[in-house]
């Protein structure tokens, strides 16, 4: 528990649903819509509207096939679409602010006008502003309101949810050192203190969701070890986001690299995917930030039954 500001607020976000699970029910407010955290698995589907990113890259640039990409992703089960200007793959360089708003601002505005929920995935404030001004509810920030000085007061002030990812530098440098004592020990004091911090900045409690950043500076092992070890992030209270969707690690775990492909042949991951989105759920994952909508909310639903009865 962070403190006795947290545990107050922790227990007054809690949703009294007649639950005997020892999972926490919990809800995670938007600006205008919210969602009952804890029981049947979230679904975040992934949106890239970038040339470069390291799965989807370049297939939705073009403004119709984002929205319909958008509305697809609803069809098959996703609660919201996380649209991203930005890629932050490994050694990925930054993109200047007004190319990230020529990129997502029209898109989460058709996708919001559809009354569909959006979250932004970007770390800079006059992206998160416009695209809250254009109707948003989530902002997802890979940099737990650290990237920007203006972020938490643009969260703050819109009643936005966020999400507070863990990072190890910046998509630029993150994989240099990959080392850890204990990975989940320094992921989870560093959350702590980063949903602290965002309480301090006037972000109400139950408008915030963490993240250890599966692959953000982590080695494959570090993210296996977090995967395995997610239970121990339930007790911070607050809504566990897990984003592992066709990532490197899982490449290695199928053996791609003694297959003499090559490590960014991210194609080949799904069933991968799959078994590391059910084992996440199994260890504590409430909401999982994904590309394959369908197939994802297909093993959530079979993982929910296992784990929740009646869930
Ligand atoms: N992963 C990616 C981007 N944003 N946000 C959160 N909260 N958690 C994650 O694990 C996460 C994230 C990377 O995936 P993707 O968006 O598919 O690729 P790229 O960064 O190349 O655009």
């Amino acid at each position: 528990m962070i403190d006795g500001l947290m545990t107050d607020s922790v227990a007054d976000r809690t949703t009294d649903q007649g639950t005997d699970s020892k999972e926490e029910r919990l809800v995670l407010k938007g600006r205008s819509k919210s969602w009952a955290v804890g029981g049947r698995t979230l679904i975040m589907g992934v949106l890239n509207v970038t040339p470069d990113s390291f799965y989807d890259g370049g297939r939705y640039l073009d403004r119709g096939l984002a929205l319909e990409r958008a509305h697809r992703m609803v069809a098959e089960g996703a609660d919201l679409i996380d649209v991203g200007g930005e890629s932050t793959r490994p050694g990925a360089t930054p993109v200047e602010v007004d190319e990230e708003l020529r990129r997502v601002i029209p898109v989460v505005e058709e996708i919001a006008k559809a009354g569909i929920a959006v979250s932004v995935d970007t770390s800079k404030a006059t992206v998160a502003e416009r695209a809250l001004g254009a109707g948003a509810e989530v902002v997802n920030d890979i940099t737990a309101l650290e990237g920007d000085p203006r972020m938490a007061g643009v969260c703050a002030a819109s009643g936005a949810a966020v999400v507070l990812m863990h990072m190890r530098g910046t998509p630029e440098t993150m994989q240099r050192d990959v080392v850890y004592t204990d990975i989940v020990l320094e992921v989870r004091t560093y959350l702590e203190a980063r949903v602290k911090f965002a309480i301090e900045s006037g972000i109400a409690v139950d408008r915030i969701a963490i993240d250890p950043g599966i692959g953000f500076g982590k080695s494959a092992e570090g993210s296996l070890e977090l995967l395995r070890r997610l239970g121990e992030f339930t007790s911070l209270g607050a809504p566990l986001l897990v984003g592992l969707s066709r990532k490197s690690f899982i490449g290695l775990m199928i053996g791609e690299e003694a297959q003499g492909a090559e490590s960014s042949n991210s194609d080949a991951r799904l069933v991968g995917t799959i078994a590391a989105s059910a084992a996440a759920i199994m260890n504590g994952a409430q909401i999982l930030r994904v590309h394959d909508v369908k197939e994802t909310r297909e093993a959530a639903l079979v993982a929910d039954s296992v784990k929740r009865p009646g869930a």
